[in-house]
């Protein structure tokens, strides 16, 4: 039986998001192929987004190497690209066997299947247990489909779905992440550039910020920080030349005694010299002592997730921290040798021209080495998503959800802000932030010459927009 997963086709290149072009390779689905190919499958993995692979060039690809089955790995925004694609593979091959799986299909398990009948099945949830069982239940040789874990299929034109799988609970059990499966030559394709790996240290967050689905997944899980280590000196022996990796944890360093292990191994291994890393987390969990371990393992850059300059807006959205614990946190993380990011958010709940008035100047005011500021989203199954529902948090829907296959575009207005306001706020922070002559060495230094050039058509995109007109609008 041959199996493919796929990370959905891209649109070209001068239309995408900027950072895609950098998007760290999909860690859920090297660890799927991982666990297929331990029980013996015959798996390939296809990440649309490093090889520029557009429909077409996917489909012949496709073709050529006849899957029996043929995942999809979606995330919401990427949705409609995804089912596009799998309408045409069942047009043209009703007998590949297509199964949705990743935050999507977890979020809206009964209503993706019953919209989407370009989908056989969908799994909810982690899938490295559910996957192969569903699999051999496909074959015919597995257990009932009424009992396979996460899953969702039709059953006398009802849409059947089983609850979500549970997560796996000893990470340490499971294979490394199976990257040489997206080059199965086990080489790297001629041009290659230089990859960009993922690795993760735990699952799990016990926060609840009120934009996050993942705010559901409480149970946290931590992996020895041998293995972790262990694995990232294999990327060596594999010799893939990764030349960055991102940590995907929640929150890197939210139990400081797991994360010193994890970096002391990397240290022991000798990883900071090998290869440079960056990792999410929270300001409130951070100190020097942490930070300076990291610089040793080859932190590079923190992504905080920083959010808002209003106290009022951070309570709305359960994330209240105290300011001068996250200028404090920036501050050390600068005297560690480690890079900065923020991300601030706008379009939060009851958000006003004042508040976001007040998140640009505290961008300023933190000076992180790059602020990004991104629009909120109402994704599927978060608290967000309800109180726009339901009007609260001063939210006024203007557009279904297609709106989520775009990037710096809202798709809402807040009693007070249009939706074009927010998108202006968005701009202006970027604007304020990166024209200053400080920010722009390090702004050339963060990207390559196709990057620049795409990053000032956005800038002129910026100033001269033309709403709803263009998918793909892209944000650095
Ligand atoms: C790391 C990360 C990134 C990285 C790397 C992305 C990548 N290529 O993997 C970066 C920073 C680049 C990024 C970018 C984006 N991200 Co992101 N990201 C994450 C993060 C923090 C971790 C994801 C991860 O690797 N988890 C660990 C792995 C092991 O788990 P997993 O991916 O969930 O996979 C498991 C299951 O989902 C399932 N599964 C996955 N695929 C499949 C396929 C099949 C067939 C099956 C059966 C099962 C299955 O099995 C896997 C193994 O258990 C999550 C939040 C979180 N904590 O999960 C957000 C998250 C996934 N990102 C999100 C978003 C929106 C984005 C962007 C679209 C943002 C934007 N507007 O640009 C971009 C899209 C980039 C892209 N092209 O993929 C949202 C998705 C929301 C949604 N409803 O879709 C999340 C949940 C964050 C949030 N709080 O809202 N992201
Ligand atoms: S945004 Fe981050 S910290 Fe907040 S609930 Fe989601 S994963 Fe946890």
């Amino acid at each position: 039986m041959k199996i493919i997963i796929i990370t959905p086709p891209v649109p070209p290149i001068f239309a995408r998001h900027i950072r895609e072009r950098y998007v760290p390779f999909p860690l859920g689905i090297a660890y799927l192929g991982a666990v297929l190919k331990e029980r013996g499958y015959d798996v390939e993995l296809i990440y649309s987004g490093y090889e520029n692979l557009g429909g077409k060039r996917l489909m012949r690809i496709i073709e050529n190497k006849k899957p029996d089955i043929l995942g999809f790995s979606v995330l919401t925004p990427h949705l409609e690209r995804a089912v596009t694609f799998a309408t045409e593979i069942k047009r043209k091959y009703p007998n590949i066997k297509t199964i949705i799986g990743n935050v999507h299909a977890t979020s809206l398990p009964e209503e993706t299947l019953n919209t989407y009948p370009a989908f056989d099945f969908l799994l909810s949830g982690e899938g490295e247990i559910s996957l192969p069982q569903l699999i051999t239940s496909i074959a015919g040789n597995g257990k009932s489909f009424f009992e396979v874990p996460g899953l969702a299929f039709r059953y006398e034109n009802k849409v059947h779905f089983n609850g979500e799988a549970p997560g796996v609970n000893d990470l340490d059990e499971l294979p490394f992440p199976a990257w040489n499966l997206f080059f199965t030559t086990n080489k790297l394709p001629i041009g290659y550039k230089p990859l960009w790996l993922t690795v993760h240290a735990s699952r799990g967050c016990p926060y609840k910020c009120v934009f996050c689905k993942i705010a559901e997944d409480k149970k946290m899980r931590y992996r020895k920080g041998s293995k972790v280590a262990e694995e990232i000196n294999d990327w060596d022996v594999l010799n893939f030349n990764a030349k960055y990796l991102t940590f995907t944890d929640s929150t890197f360093t939210l139990n400081e005694e797991k994360v010193t292990e994890v970096l002391e191994s990397m240290i022991k291994k000798n990883i900071g010299n090998k290869v440079k890393w960056e990792c999410l987390t929270r300001v409130d969990r951070v100190n020097s002592k942490i930070l300076n371990l990291m610089k040793k393992a080859g932190c590079d850059m923190i992504v905080y997730g920083t959010e808002s300059g209003s106290y009022e807006i951070l309570n709305n959205i359960k994330k209240t921290i105290d300011f001068s614990v996250t200028q404090h946190s920036i501050k050390i993380t600068h005297e560690a040798g480690i890079k900065t990011t923020v991300s601030m958010l706008i379009g939060n709940p009851n958000e006003t021209k004042e508040t976001l008035k007040k998140t640009i100047e505290y961008a300023l005011k933190l000076n992180p080495t790059i602020a990004t500021f991104p629009i909120l989203m109402h994704f599927p199954g978060t608290e967000v998503e309800k109180m726009a529902k339901e009007g609260k948090g001063s939210y006024i829907k203007i557009s279904d959800k297609n709106i989520y296959s775009r990037w710096s575009s809202s798709s809402y207005h807040i009693i007070g802000l249009t939706a074009t306001d927010l998108e202006a706020y968005q701009r202006k922070g970027f604007l304020k932030f990166y024209l200053r002559l400080s920010k722009i060495p390090i702004f050339l230094k963060n990207q390559d010459a196709t990057g620049l050039i795409l990053y000032l058509c956005n800038v002129f995109k910026r100033l001269f927009p033309k709403r709803q007109k263009s998918e793909f609008v892209v944000d650095i």
